[in-house]
């Protein structure tokens, strides 16, 4: 590439190289030209956010410069590439998350204190970038972090939504959904005008004779540009910089149909305008649940559709055989929602490249692998047959083909099973017919995976068992999520990380977080426990502020927090959580004054939206809140009990709480929740859980050992029959849940008919959760929580033995296993010298 630009042209180019600040006068001179002429400000009217802005670009400068070089390295060497499909990134914030990750934290903080700004304010003007639900964005985040940091080749590709995850406003204890519309001003995007893809939706399928062989082609109905928006992903302590390219939708052929418009019909093509871009609109606020409403479908199409355009234009560069394509392309589909790539490549192939069909099947399994999240039956993706058909004529036809073939294949291997055809058929024989997408993500991918030991081996004798016979298990496998220790430790919680630092020989643990275990043979050390507690003390100081900020209750940092954050769901059973704390409420209104004193105090901290159509979940958000109102209240309890609803859970309020939790609650039935990552940051913060033997707890405690963690209720293998026993035997509740939901009943909490589908669901409609099961041993293993923190002393211990344990659950791990296991991948090795630094 280089040669064929001429000598001295190169040399200008070379000559006028930028070079980026490294230090505090270099970066103050940054931000001060950055106020002055891309903001067209000055010092007198230079306030927070302006400073937000200025500082943003002048890192956003410097990464541009990596981003650009590891584009070029990545081009030149020509090495394979991974894709990362998901319809959800979860991001937060992105400036504190560079200035740590490029390494110059402290000189922006010191060029901002002499220019007259306290970085922490700073920080905190910047908007999350919340294009998430929940665990699956947050992973897909977590993992470009971790990409980035090792090195690899990588890019991530998913949709711009103008608008993000709702805000949660809480009022008159209810949830009230505002949109969140976060691009007013968004320094970390840089629009590609340049780079276009026309994608087509409808229309119909013609047969066509070249060359005397017949093809299939598709006339389109509609047309729809999708413009790319890349954002830089900086590696940790790496020049590496990967990119994010998110699609966003517009009218194809500019700004109007100029035909329209001239012929008079300006409305109608503003229309057009505006159903374009309504595509790359809005996040669907759904949590483990799948609705099937067309626009999702077409949003699905049009982020896959230009993705591989874009994937392939880039193999295409390197003028290699179609044969060498999975040698240079692996392409993971986060969950279900990307699937229609796996068709979309099969098309590309054979209608426009005209590769044989077995040739490109070939190509195409080779390429794709496929992450299960969820067992949840709500949650697996099917769409009508006549949908699909309509929007996208061609791909049905497609997935017609590949489901023949599969089921030819299956019958040979199956002569006499019938039965079996029916059952992993891609084409649900129902009324409407429906396309099992995650079939097809099995027969078009060569490996699928889940998210922890637990839910990969369910997913294997439960919803993919046939498959298994099918494939055998080797297709089969698990990668345990992890979380990036560089947000959720160094970042969330810089005082702890330097503490660690101290005792693990610098901040290498946030490369190689197996490093950690050098903790242990420090637990015993007086002063070092001291200064681990005053920091979770501080944390909690922080938090009980942000609590008398927002909420106006004033909480106690010395009593146990009690936090149980994350999506609210029947199946994470945060019901269970608020009847053990109306429980506990009542032990203490029975109490003499003299025994409350020997009580422990207690703040139950809650936090997370609920989906806008999901009524139960809001039913469960008002029942907390009405709880606080009546507790906080109470004088005869005071400090003893506080119950906190934290409004608007989100990626930037996760670095807050994380740090400042005692003990977290990861409750869900067991063999529900499939992996959970917000234990992993409860646990790396220095805080202890409570949880069921489900997802990612089995693994935290056979790292951590037993002794570090709360765990209780019954196990997935017995959930099944327990469930046969409440519909088919004689149910009956726990009798102090029965007390519990009298209390609900005599209007203690407000207007008990607001409550009485709550309680329906344990006493008339099956409990499906198990939720008075598990009852009693919550309630138990609740009062072995408060016996512990009583002995402060053995409960740091606790704390530190348990981070010192938890290296396994780094996303460095989890990215380390999918490119060995899955994607065959090698990281690109990165002279540092050449261009880190001045
Ligand atoms: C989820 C699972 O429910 C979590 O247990 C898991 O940790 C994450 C990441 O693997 O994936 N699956 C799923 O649909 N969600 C998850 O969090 N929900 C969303 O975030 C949309």
């Amino acid at each position: 590439v280089e040669a064929s630009i001429p000598e001295p042209q190169r040399e200008a180019w070379k000559r006028n190289q930028i070079t980026s600040f490294t230090d505090k006068d270099g970066f103050e001179k940054e931000v001060v030209r950055h106020v002055e002429t891309t903001l067209a400000r000055s010092m007198f009217n230079c306030d927070e956010i302006a400073a937000y802005s200025a500082t943003s670009l002048a890192f956003r400068d410097r990464l541009i410069t990596h981003w650009n070089r590891t584009q070029q390295r990545q081009t030149y060497r020509d090495t394979k590439r991974v894709y990362y499909l998901s319809l959800e990134f979860l991001m937060g914030r992105a400036l504190d998350n560079a200035m740590l990750n490029v390494g110059l934290k402290n000189v922006a903080q010191d060029g901002l204190a002499e220019l007259g700004f306290r970085i922490e304010d700073v920080v905190k003007q910047e908007h999350d970038a919340a294009l998430g639900n929940g665990g699956l964005g947050r992973l897909a985040a977590c993992f470009l972090d971790s990409l980035a940091t090792l090195n690899f080749p990588a890019w991530g590709y998913g949709l711009r939504y103008r608008y993000g995850i709702f805000k949660q406003e809480i009022i008159d204890g209810y949830q009230v959904e505002v949109p969140d519309y976060w691009l007013d001003f968004n320094p970390w995007e840089f629009p590609r005008h340049d780079v276009t893809v026309d994608i087509q939706f409808f229309g119909q399928v013609n047969k066509k004779t070249v060359g005397g062989k017949t093809i299939s082609v598709w006339e389109a109905g509609e047309i729809v540009q999708a413009v790319a928006y890349d954002v830089p992903i900086p590696g940790y302590d790496t020049p590496t910089t990967n990119n994010l390219r998110l699609w966003s939708s517009k009218a194809s052929g500019g700004e109007f149909d100029f035909q329209k418009f001239n012929s008079g019909d300006y409305e109608s093509s503003v229309a057009d305008q505006q159903r374009a871009e309504t595509i790359s609109a809005v996040l669907y606020p759904n949590d483990n649940l799948e609705r099937g409403k067309e626009l999702r479908l077409k949003q699905q199409y049009f982020w896959v559709a230009a993705s591989l355009y874009d994937i392939v234009r880039r193999f295409k560069k390197s003028r290699r055989s179609w044969n060498e394509f999975p040698d240079q392309v692996a392409i993971q589909l986060n969950d279900t929602h990307p699937t229609l790539a796996i068709v979309e490549l099969q098309r590309i192939l054979v209608d426009i490249e005209g590769l044989e069909w077995d040739n490109a099947w070939e190509i195409v399994t080779s390429t794709f692998g496929y992450t299960n999240h969820t067992v949840l039956p709500e949650a697996l993706e099917k769409w009508p047959v006549g949908l699909v058909q309509h929007l996208l004529p061609r791909h049905l036809q497609i997935i017609y083909d590949i489901n023949l073939f599969f089921l030819q294949s299956v019958e040979k291997a199956f002569p006499d099973d019938r039965d079996m055809l029916r059952r992993v058929s891609i084409i649900e024989e129902s009324q409407p017919k429906m396309v099992r997408m995650a079939f097809l993500a099995i027969v078009g991918s060569h490996k699928v995976n889940g998210v922890a030991e637990l839910h990969s081996d369910l997913i294997k004798t439960t919803i993919f068992k046939d498959f298994v016979e099918i494939y055998g298990p080797d297709k089969f496998t698990n990668v345990t999520n992890g979380i990036t220790p560089r947000r959720w430790l160094h970042q969330a919680n810089p005082r702890l990380s330097e503490l660690i630092a101290s005792k693990c020989g610098g901040n290498d643990f946030l490369k190689d977080l197996t490093l950690l275990n050098q903790l242990e043979k420090h637990v015993e050390d007086k002063q070092f426990r001291k200064e681990w507690a005053e920091i979770k003390y501080a944390n909690k100081v922080r938090l009980a502020k942000h609590i008398k900020d927002t909420t106006g209750v004033v909480v106690n940092p010395a009593s146990l927090f009690d936090v149980q954050v994350k999506r609210i769901h029947e199946y994470k059973r945060q019901q269970l959580n608020i009847f053990g704390v109306i429980h506990r409420y009542l032990s203490l209104k029975a109490m003499t004054p003299d025994q409350r004193k020997k009580q422990l105090p207690r703040v139950s901290i809650f936090g997370g939206k609920a989906a806008p159509g999901y009524w139960m979940a809001k039913q469960i958000i008002h029942l907390i809140n009405s709880v606080g109102a009546v507790v906080n209240k109470d004088e005869d309890i005071g400090d003893l009990l506080k119950v906190i609803f934290l409004e608007d859970y989100n990626v930037s309020k996760a670095e807050m709480i994380c740090p400042a939790s005692d003990i977290s609650e990861h409750i869900s039935t067991a063999g529900t929740e499939a992996s959970g990552t917000s234990n992993m940051k409860f646990v790396l913060n220095g805080g202890l859980i409570i949880g069921t033997c489900d997802g990612a707890n089995i693994e935290i405690t056979r790292e951590i050992g037993e002794s570090n963690i709360f765990l209780f209720g019954n196990l997935s293998e017995d959930v099944e029959d327990l469930r046969h026993a409440h519909t088919y035997g004689s149910h009956t509740i726990d009798s102090d849940l029965d007390k519990v939901f009298n209390e609900i009943e005599k209007g203690t909490f407000g207007t008990p008919h607001d409550f009485s589908a709550m309680i329906a669901a344990v006493r008339q409609h099956g409990d499906y959760y198990l939720v008075s099961d598990d009852f009693h041993s919550y309630i138990e293993t609740h009062q072995l929580v408060d016996e512990a923190y009583r002995n402060q002393d053995e409960w740091i211990a606790k704390c530190i033995t348990s981070v010192s344990r938890m290296g396994f659950f780094t996303s460095d791990r989890c990215i380390n296993e999918y490119a060995e296991e899955i994607w065959n991948v090698e990281p690109l090795a990165v002279d540092r010298h050449s261009i880190w630094g001045p």
